[in-house]
């Protein structure tokens, strides 16, 4: 019988997943998860790379859970679990420090960005996130990692650091390869086209929540920065209406230029109102779920212990064969 691949990746329980977490990664994870053997982990121990309030870190985590769970993710068939309950990825990752260069870690662009926007808390876990990044994936044996196009680079890294280990130890780690989706790799903000859609954005018209209600997302679209041609066309020249037309080809299963055919005669408002529409209407099924999920915060505590007991497992034989190829007394 031949091996299922591997599929891991997470995400940081720093809020509620926007439309952008959705398309850019969690609706492609959903879609792996029939072919692949797959972990989805709540990233706790990334989040505090800045600062959180205990009690919102830990009503996000659960609230993350029962975000992947109502977006389809089944934990009879993926192990879900949050980051925090497996030691194995802070050994992993200290270790994997020693085999990653300063030089490498300061050409990060997540790492530029987010310590512009953290002045005063620019901390020695802030810069040294992609590895422990590294240390996720490279745990599992991981064949693919589904995410964002924000994440290249750290997976790149993550590349690098497994074939140098291997280069002198052996092979101990897959090499893992990053699946960046064709469409809605980079939702951006609707505030600023230019920038991406982040959770933790300060303006909250900027992000579509996936627990925003139907009057807020399409209150959200239509408040949406454009440009004044009101011509609607994918260019580069127009951010805010391209990042529109990703988001409607998305949710509607469309090709771009079928998009754009539909609204060549529309005008923007009559377009950021069926974009709205048509966002809120996908949501919608899942916010009830998501609902009912949270009403058992129990169950949601069982699923994430299961899970933790079968990453655990199987992590632990990566970081023993880790260990013993370092040469650690074992
Ligand atoms: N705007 C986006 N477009 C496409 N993909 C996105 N992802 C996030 N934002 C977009 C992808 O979602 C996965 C989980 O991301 P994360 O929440 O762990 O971290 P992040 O990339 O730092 O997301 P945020 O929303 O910007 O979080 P905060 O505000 O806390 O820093 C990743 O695969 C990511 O690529």
């Amino acid at each position: 019988m031949t091996q299922r691949k591997r599929i891991f990746s997470g995400i940081q329980s720093t809020g509620i997943p926007t439309l952008g977490s959705f398309l850019g990664a969690i609706s492609n994870w959903e879609k792996l998860s029939a072919e692949y053997d797959c972990l989805f982990c709540v990233v706790d121990l990334h989040a505090i790379t800045v600062r959180q309030d205990p009690k919102e870190l830990r009503k996000y985590g659960r609230e993350m859970l029962a975000w992947l769970i109502a977006l389809g993710l089944d934990p009879e068939k993926s192990i879900l679990y949050y980051q925090s309950h497996v030691s194995a990825h802070a050994e992993l990752s200290w270790i994997l420090n020693c085999f990653t260069y300063m030089g490498e870690l300061n050409r990060m662009a997540q790492f530029k960005m987010k310590s512009a926007k953290n002045e005063e808390n620019i901390n020695a876990g802030l810069y040294s996130y992609p590895v422990l990044q590294a240390a996720d994936i490279l745990l599992y044996q991981t064949n693919m990692v589904p995410v964002g196009e924000d994440q290249r680079q750290h997976i790149e890294l993550c590349r690098d650091v497994a074939g140098r280990f291997n280069k002198i130890y052996g092979d101990i780690f897959t090499i893992p390869d990053a699946y960046i989706p064709p469409v809605g790799a980079k939702i951006m903000s609707l505030q600023n086209p230019t920038e991406k859609m982040s959770k933790s954005d300060d303006n909250l018209n900027a992000c579509i929540y996936l627990s925003d209600s139907t009057d807020t997302v399409i209150k959200k679209f239509k408040r949406a920065v454009t440009d004044s041609d009101n011509f609607v066309k994918f260019s580069e020249e127009k951010p805010g209406i391209s990042n529109l037309l990703t988001i409607y080809a998305c949710m509607t299963g469309k090709k771009i230029a079928e998009c754009e055919a539909t609204f060549a005669d529309a005008g923007y408002g009559a377009f950021k109102q069926a974009v709205g529409e048509a966002v809120a209407q996908n949501i919608a099924p899942y916010q009830a779920e998501h609902a009912r999920l949270m009403s058992d915060p129990a169950e949601l505590d069982a699923i994430a212990a299961r899970g933790a007991e079968k990453a655990a497992a199987s992590a632990e034989k990566t970081l023993s064969k880790v260990k013993e190829s370092i040469g650690f007394v074992i």
